[in-house]
């Protein structure tokens, strides 16, 4: 999921020594050595009596080894799963590879015969299983999984087979995205800007027989549960969910057709402008339009016909952009409006997409743009049913006073004919009351819409109705690199689930086979594979060629990870119902809408088979920004690579780390060109030798020694739960290096190394050290004189006696005069020191009227306000 790029590695250490004996390569191997022997960070199990906490993340995808923004990505990952050990926390913190689809495919084509996804897939795995260990990451090794192996892929099949069970599997033939270029189908999704997500070719629609998950029946659901995450997922992805899932309310209305014996349905979110309909019209890419032009005049067959091949090139997002002129054909037919039985011609255009809603409308110029530039371009009539000039009761008229409170005449009352859109060119879209509209005259819009849906309920021609931009998902790729779809097709022409009994319906040998894109898939060419007999007569049958699409795999691994060598359930739904949903999920951006849309899906249909009991995957989410070189994403395709494994060596995992946390917001985008691993050395060094200095005796009791060092020290133990919690990391990063800098000066004077508040303060920097440096913290905490893993310590309380705020007095000058003083916490900050003292009372009195024209703010002690 999360994608890499190829790259080469040296083994040959280089390490800089930025301090003398700080020898970090070696602190580095020597820990990793006893994490892997020891296994601390393995999720305690079903007796485990402390709560816990479930962290990931967004699983990898391995083509080529790591990147800096992996190495993003699983620094903060490690953050928050020491912080939750620390805090007492039982943390499943797994690992696993989203290791089907295309590149691995892409690769083996590209390495010719007899080259097998496979193999180049799981030497890629092996690299990134060093590179996380080389890095340190805290992950319970004992639980990994990869999507490619057939013990993981079986439960995709039985997953699939569940949703067939439900109606949620279908097949049904349909225009599809087509990239020429990879020769796959793609979802609306990897659509970007009408060309293929992957490759950019332009993308071409094809009419093919495919499967789809009907994760349209879950919209409402899907919309509405995104209240519940509220505050806990970035409002950005809130508002892509939402938008994605687009859901409009209004009804549908059926109308006549002369000639035709079936009504036509459009959907409207303005039914309340039905007496306003002037025309229809219908997607020229729909069954209906097609229909409708066969019955019509040879001559408007061949215009409709001709108009139709151009619509059919042109892409959705063309379709709809508002400012290109609007082109359509008259098909010489009418629908009859069932309000007033007004007569309707039809025409087909290109603004009207097939599949939204029914692929018609009722259009109504007066109050919607695009109909009024169609009807202006076309030469339609406008009839205006809403008098957006009236007032509305219960609105409060605005009434703008001059400068010595007179209200300003606000000139003559605009009146309809001011705002005639057939003359303006403008819809009227705002609130108003009805006109020419019959019983509804009067109405205000909304109590309009609520009036005309009873009345076409009542006759029978129409009802309230939803419509969503959702589409349903289309699962099924032409590609070999991914699961088997479990169905049969018979003889006779029925398609049949493979029995459960027969998973997993496992990939044949990939050796031997064309993998080359054609546009059907590469298994249709495993003639042996292919060849199956039908369950139910024993005839002979024929497999579905076509794999799942990748998001099938990674909508449901979370839940794996809870038992993922089970070989007889996908997932054990005791362990699923203690340890999910996910507390803390973590990756990037990029996933804001598909991946996390259908796991969303296929957690409220597990919840509906009752295999566990919540209905969101991720109660809180993160999301990362980039790393970017040159200004752009790494990517090996633009070159700008910085390797993940050269930096294990030089600057090292805990130097990475650090410098990578530290160099802004965990939402911001990181440019490599800032980010200082030198910087982070440096501090590592200067914190290692903090530990060396120390003279007293472990265990010491921790209630003496230097004063302001134990404030600093205690403030960042009370504050550094926050701030995680938050995703402040760098900011605890930035105080840890203030509270070694603290420390080393209190060494370096007076009591200095066996001062005991120096020992709490090395001892503090080595627990916390260890979200961002956990082989240096180790190393410390061992320097200090103790056994065990600092991994594995909890979290020292802060004294509260220690976190009363020290006050300073700061003063106030007016044009230069001392007018006030404040007493001030030492650590205010400008903004607040200078709301106070806008507020100080014999501040306000100097001032009299004065206007005050600069201010300048120097926390915590001065703040000069001036007036002239
Ligand atoms: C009549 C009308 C009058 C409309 C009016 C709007 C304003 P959203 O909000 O995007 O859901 N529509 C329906 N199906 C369509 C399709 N397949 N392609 C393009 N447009 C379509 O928009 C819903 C409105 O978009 C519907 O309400 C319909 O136009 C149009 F003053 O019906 B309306």
């Amino acid at each position: 999921m999360i994608g890499t790029s190829l790259v080469s590695h040296t083994d040959t250490p280089v390490t800089s020594a930025p301090a003398e004996g700080y020898d970090a390569y070696s602190i580095q191997q020597k820990w990793q050595a006893r994490w892997a022997e020891a296994d601390p960070f393995r999720a305690g199990g079903a007796d485990d009596k402390r709560p816990r906490k479930f962290v990931l993340g967004m699983f990898p995808y391995p083509s080529g080894d790591l990147h800096m923004g992996h190495a993003e990505n699983y620094a903060y990952v490690d953050v928050v799963a020491r912080f939750w050990r620390h805090r007492g926390y039982n943390v499943l913190n797994p690992i696993g590879w989203d290791s089907f689809g295309l590149p691995a495919e892409n690769a083996a084509i590209k390495g010719g015969a007899g080259s097998d996804p496979r193999e180049w897939t799981y030497a890629n795995i092996a690299q990134h299983k060093k590179s996380f260990r080389e890095y340190g990451s805290s992950y319970d090794w004992s639980r990994i999984l990869h999507t490619s192996d057939p013990e993981y892929y079986r439960w995709n099949q039985w997953l699939f087979q569940r949703l067939y069970e439900r109606g949620l599997a279908y097949r049904k033939a349909s225009p599809v995205n087509w990239c020429p270029n990879d020769q796959t189908v793609l979802a609306n999704e990897q659509v970007v800007d009408g060309h293929c997500e992957r490759c950019g070719a332009e993308v071409v629609k094809k009419n093919l027989t495919q499967w789809y998950f009907k994760i349209t029946d879950y919209a409402d659901r899907l919309l509405d549960d995104l209240n519940q995450l509220e505050g806990f997922w970035p409002q950005k992805v809130l508002r892509m969910q939402r938008n994605w899932i687009g859901r409009s309310v209004g009804a549908d209305i059926d109308f006549e057709i002369e000639g035709r014996a079936d009504k036509v349905t459009v959907f409207s979110t303005r039914p309340d402008t039905l007496h306003g309909a002037t025309f229809m019209v219908v997607a020229p890419d729909s069954d209906l339009a097609a229909e409708l032009a066969a019955g019509s005049t040879a001559e408007v067959r061949m215009r409709f016909q001709d108009y139709l091949e151009r619509v059919q090139r042109e892409t959705d997002i063309e379709r709809q952009s508002t400012d290109r002129p609007k082109t359509g054909v008259f098909l010489d037919r009418f629908a009859i409006n069932p309000v007033n039985g007004d007569r309707l011609p039809i025409w087909a255009a290109d603004y009207v997409l097939a599949d939204y809603g029914h692929g018609a409308v009722m259009a109504v110029p007066a109050h919607d743009q695009r109909d009024l530039d169609f009807a202006r371009a076309f030469d339609l009539p406008v009839k205006v049913v809403v008098d957006t000039t009236a007032p509305i009761t219960g609105a409060i008229p605005v009434i703008e006073l001059d400068d010595d409170g007179v209200p300003i005449d606000p000139g003559p009352v605009e009146t309809l004919s001011d705002v005639d859109p057939a003359r303006t060119g403008i819809a009227l879209t705002g609130e108003g009351r009805l006109i020419n509209s019959g019983s509804l005259d009067g109405l205000s819009k909304r109590n309009a819409i609520a009036r005309i849906i009873e009345q076409l309920e009542a006759a029978g021609t129409g009802r309230a109705a939803k419509s969503y931009r959702l589409r349903d998902w289309l699962i099924s790729r032409q590609r070999f690199w991914g699961t088997p779809i479990p169905m049969i097709h018979t003889e006779d022409g029925r398609i049949v689930p493979v029995p459960d009994d027969q998973l997993p319906l496992e990939l044949p040998d990939a050796r031997g086979l064309d993998l080359k894109p054609r546009g059907t898939s590469p298994l249709g060419g495993a003639t042996e594979w292919m060849k199956t007999t039908d369950p139910e007569t024993g005839e002979p049958a024929l497999r579905d060629p076509d794999t799942m699409d990748t998001f099938v795999d990674s909508s449901w691994y979370f839940l794996r990870f809870l038992a993922p060598n089970d070989p007889t359930q996908a997932f054990p739904s005791a362990e699923a119902n203690r340890w999910a949903p996910v507390d803390s999920y973590i990756g990037g951006v990029e996933h804001a809408i598909l991946h996390l849309l259908y796991a969303r899906f296929i957690t409220k249909v597990l919840f509906d088979m009752g295999l566990i009991d919540f209905t969101e995957p991720f109660t809180s989410l993160v999301n990362q920004g980039m790393v970017l070189l040159g200004g752009s994403k790494m990517s090996k395709s633009k070159g700008n690579l910085v390797e993940f494994a050269s930096s294990m060596i030089d600057p090292g995992a805990d130097a990475s780390r650090v410098a990578m946390v530290f160099a802004g917001p965990v939402e911001d985008d990181i440019n490599w060109e800032d980010v200082s691993t030198t910087g982070a050395q440096k501090f590592l060094a200067r914190a290692w030798r903090v530990a060396k200095d120390v003279s007293s005796e472990p265990d010491a009791i921790w209630a003496e020694g230097d004063l302001s060092l134990r404030r600093v020290t205690h403030r960042l133990l009370a504050d550094a739960p926050g701030l995680v919690e938050q995703t402040k990391f760098n900011v605890v990063v930035a105080r840890l290096m203030e509270l070694v800098n603290a420390t080393r000066k209190v060494i370096d004077s007076g009591a200095g190394r066996a001062d005991p508040a120096v020992r709490e303060a090395a001892e503090a920097t080595a627990m916390i050290l260890d979200l961002f440096a956990p082989h240096l913290a180790e190393e410390m905490w061992q320097i200090l004189g103790y056994e065990g893993f600092v991994g594995l310590v909890p979290w020292r309380t802060a004294d509260p006696t220690l976190l009363v705020e020290e006050t300073v007095t700061a003063i106030i000058q007016v044009d230069g005069k001392v007018r006030g003083t404040l007493q001030v916490p030492a650590r205010i900050d400008a903004a607040e020191l200078e709301r106070l003292a806008r507020a100080d009372e014999k501040v306000v009195r100097a001032l009299g009227d004065r206007e005050i024209t600069r201010t300048v703010v120097r926390p915590p002690k001065v703040v000069s306000f001036s007036t002239h």
